[in-house]
């Protein structure tokens, strides 16, 4: 068993927020799901307080090595969602960590609020990165608006706080220190990597109804790795790490970059199994908890 800020997880690999439908899956794949259950933990897709459309079509486009979304979180908002999913994904084997994201600090502590009254979540994890809203939405950017949010949050919940980052900022490890300095208990990376696909049809124009998008995929990972890496030098936080993983080696370097956890995000759209594939190849690849960077004091002429 790992712990992860309190959780106690059967391994290391867990999905990343909104690249797994488990209720979906669960109609899919029926019991079969619950019994090998590809993920150590379950992470749902982002909440909003109310409920949202979503971008215009379309809201893919494929790369040679990945994928763009501009998906612009669809979801039911808070009601919808606590009388429709969560009974749901509270019958999951694994602990469910809800996303959440607002367009004011009052909004995403109204969400941190009402999941935090619930047994059935284990730990909640703020959305400050999506790259397919316009406007107000993005305040993992800057480290001032993270240490704002997380002083309105904070102070919601006990359960643990997970900042999930953008790597379309200056620097996120700035951020992760904000974070950590205003009371996160973890922070994830990365978020997509803002991108954009032309309309092969439509000279000129942006073949994403939202225009433009996030990259994910083996596009990214080595800007994940280098990013994991960076943050683990200035927070001691338990880090979730992402981008690109399709295997056990690649979970593992993201371990020894300084992920405490590794989340499978894009690679689950083509083998909705390869979380459990990849911890069991990370399983086979040695006791990463030995190999792993070990978690380094802040040091002060880099903050
Ligand atoms: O729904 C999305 O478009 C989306 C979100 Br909330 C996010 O955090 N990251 C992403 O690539 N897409």
């Amino acid at each position: 068993m790992i712990d992860f800020c309190g959780l106690e997880l059967a391994h290391p690999i867990v999905n990343a927020s909104g690249t797994f439908d488990a209720i979906a899956a669960r109609r899919a794949f029926g019991d079969a799901l619950l019994e090998r259950f590809p993920f150590a933990a379950f992470v749902s897709k982002t909440v909003t307080l109310a409920p949202r459309q979503g971008n215009p079509p379309p809201r893919l486009w494929e790369l040679g090595a990945g994928m763009i979304n501009s998906i612009g979180l669809p979801n039911k908002g808070l009601e919808g969602y606590l009388a429709h999913d969560l009974p749901r994904l509270a019958a999951l084997p694994v602990p469910l960590i809800v996303n959440v994201m607002g367009s004011s600090a009052d909004d995403v502590a109204t969400l941190v609020r009402a999941f935090g009254e619930r047994d059935e979540v284990a730990a909640l994890e703020l959305n400050v990165s999506c790259p397919n809203v316009k406007t107000g939405l993005l305040m993992g950017a800057d480290p001032g608006e993270t240490a704002a949010l997380l002083d309105a949050v904070r102070p919601h919940t006990a359960k643990p706080l997970i900042v999930k980052l953008t790597p379309n900022c200056t620097s996120p490890a700035a951020v992760a220190a904000a974070a950590e300095d205003h009371g996160a208990d973890a922070v994830s990376l990365i978020n997509t990597v803002r991108g954009m696909a032309m309309d092969p049809r439509r000279p000129g124009r942006p073949w994403l109804g939202g225009g433009t998008g996030g990259v994910s995929g083996p596009a990214v990972r080595a800007v994940a790795l280098a990013q994991v890496r960076e943050v683990r030098e200035r927070t001691g936080l338990p880090i979730v790490g992402m981008g690109g993983v399709q295997s056990g080696r690649h979970a593992l370097d993201l371990m020894q970059a300084g992920a405490d956890l590794v989340a499978v995000g894009t690679e689950s759209f083509r083998d909705p199994g390869a979380g459990a594939r990849i911890a069991e190849e990370l399983a086979n690849s040695g006791d990463s908890r030995h190999t792993k960077e070990p978690a380094r004091p802040r040091i002060a002429q880099n903050r």
